[in-house]
């Protein structure tokens, strides 16, 4: 458990009865909307996929979830809360990787997961307007009907939503192309702690202020925004390399031989691939030879574009260049839809690979390209000198492995361990947050913060800006109801 670093629950919040339970009933149009250990409407196994994250690293006690089906009603429940003193965890999808969606005590968890209509599409201007429990695969697969393409894609599409994904400033597997949602968001409908309900539209940009504020400041209901055109010619290839120099490299080689139409640029060491290798075995796909030549890093290169034979050829030319310049070892274009996926499918599923192997430790870094690897390296040695990892394996922690998105300076630490256990935190933790500090990066590049890092806010923000965040906090929420423990703790 994360427990040493935890403050303790706050006595300033009330304790949730059977009444409350009741009341929360009245507030909305169906009472199945309240599920409670309270009253007995629900055990305690069915609270456990709440209360509980997607690492099962983090364990929340609540005894209510409440699933609203409207704005209205969401600000009904804020309003209740806020009177009654009573905490609430705002939760999308639950895919959350820094325990900011469960809650630490008993929060009143407050799940999206009825809100899921899209609300208007705009074949025009590409704008969308939907609720922020829509699933992001879901919309996703809206937009593609009609000819356009979500502007965010991530691993955890098929369970994470609209408003988990803005309340985390999600970047994903796209960012490089598409850019942030700070850029692509348009507007927000929001509900503030005390229940009232903010339309973004217009005046001061405050919409900003809850991109990635993980629902600590308000609850995102609603999203407006700007879906591109999907491209019609995609395509994605993956090289084997023998260093991390020569990622770097075709990095550079990538973005000027392809230009306009790159569209994602990742990398994974050798450790991640092996694991994703075993877990696809162990799932009784047959153990084919992809590359002739494995490497000690792999790069993914997507392109999307709108003439398939234009981009066919420039990936072609950047594949042969990079054989001839010895930049690449061995390189694999789909040649068709499923290889498509089965090629995307090597990066995609490391994090459930490493789940796999254990109870995971994630980082979520940003230091500059050139130094990224050096941090998963430093790692090892640390452990290897705390006698925890061995090279070839043995260790109580069972791999370490380096991965993310080069295309924005994004790196993933997942440190695989036999369980998640204060002394081995304490070897990784803070220590992975200084040589970050050292190198002026983010402990945070896109996961958020969480309960996981709010004590580590300090190694990559400024006193004044933490200040700033507090007062922010203080002012939307001064009963401090929202999602507390988390972030910035005030
Ligand atoms: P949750 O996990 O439910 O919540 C996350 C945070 O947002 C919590 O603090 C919660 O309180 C808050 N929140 C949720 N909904 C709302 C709302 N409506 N209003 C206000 N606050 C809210 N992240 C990336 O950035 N890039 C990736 O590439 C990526 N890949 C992933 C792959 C896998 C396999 C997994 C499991 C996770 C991945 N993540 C990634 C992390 C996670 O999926 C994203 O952060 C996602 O955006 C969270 O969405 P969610 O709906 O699951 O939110
Ligand atoms: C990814 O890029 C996600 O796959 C998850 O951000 C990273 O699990 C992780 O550490
Ligand atoms: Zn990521």
């Amino acid at each position: 458990r994360f427990g040493s670093t935890l403050p303790p629950r706050s006595s300033a919040f009330a304790t949730a009865t059977k009444e409350h339970v009741e009341h929360l009933k009245s507030l909305l149009s169906s009472p199945n909307g309240v599920m409670s250990t309270l009253d007995g409407s629900a055990s305690a196994d069915d609270l456990q996929p709440f209360n509980d994250d997607w690492m099962n690293k983090y364990h929340g006690k609540s005894q209510i979830v409440v699933k609203p089906k409207t704005t209205q009603e969401v600000s009904e429940i804020l309003k209740y809360c806020n009177e009654q003193g009573l905490a609430v965890v705002p939760q999308g999808g639950n895919t959350g990787l820094v325990g900011g969606s469960n809650p630490v005590y008993d929060e009143i968890i407050l799940n999206l997961g009825n809100m899921s209509s899209v609300r208007s599409f705009d074949e025009v201007s590409g704008i969308l307007q939907c609720d922020a429990g829509c699933i992001l695969e879901t919309v996703d697969n809206y937009l593609a009907d009609k000819g356009f393409i979500f502007p965010l894609d991530l691993g955890a599409k098929g369970s994470c939503q609209i408003g988990g994904n803005v309340a985390t400033n999600a970047g994903g597997l796209r960012l490089l192309r598409y850019g942030s949602l700070h850029g692509t968001v348009l507007g927000l409908e929001v509900v503030l702690p005390d229940g009232t309900i903010y339309d973004s539209m217009g005046g001061f940009d405050l919409k900003q202020l809850f991109i990635g504020s993980e629902g600590t400041i308000g609850i995102i209901t609603g999203v407006s925004i700007l879906a591109p055109k999907r491209p019609t010619a995609m395509n994605v290839a993956v090289f084997s390399l023998s260093s991390y120099e020569a990622v770097q490299k075709v990095f550079n080689e990538t973005k000027a031989g392809l230009g306009e139409i790159l569209s994602a640029f990742e990398f994974f060491d050798k450790q991640a691939y092996e694991l994703v290798k075993k877990h696809m075995k162990e799932g009784g796909e047959a153990d084919r030879k992809v590359f002739e030549t494995e490497g000690e890093f792999y790069v993914l290169v997507e392109t999307g574009g709108s003439n398939n034979d234009h981009d066919e050829e420039k990936l072609q030319n950047l594949l042969e260049k990079l054989m001839e310049d010895e930049l690449i070892q061995d390189g694999v274009l789909a040649q068709d839809q499923t290889q498509f996926h089965s090629l995307w499918k090597l990066r995609e599923l490391i994090p459930e690979s490493a789940g796999k192997a254990g109870s995971v430790y994630k980082y979520d870094l940003s230091v500059p390209v050139p130094k990224m690897y050096s941090l998963v390296e430093k790692m090892r040695t640390r452990l290897g000198d705390a006698g925890l990892w061995k090279e070839g394996g043995g260790g109580r922690i069972r791999e370490v492995v380096g991965y993310g998105h080069i295309g924005d300076g994004n790196l993933h630490i997942n440190i695989c361990a036999d369980k998640y256990d204060d002394e081995i935190e304490k070897v990784i933790e803070p220590y992975v947050y200084e040589i970050v500090a050292e190198e002026r990066g983010s402990i945070s590049a896109e996961h958020g913060l969480g309960v996981m890092k709010a004590p580590y806010i300090g190694y990559s923000k400024s006193p004044t800006s933490i200040e700033l965040m507090k007062q922010v906090k203080k002012m939307f929420d001064p009963k401090g109801i929202l999602n507390p423990y988390k972030y910035v703790v005030v």
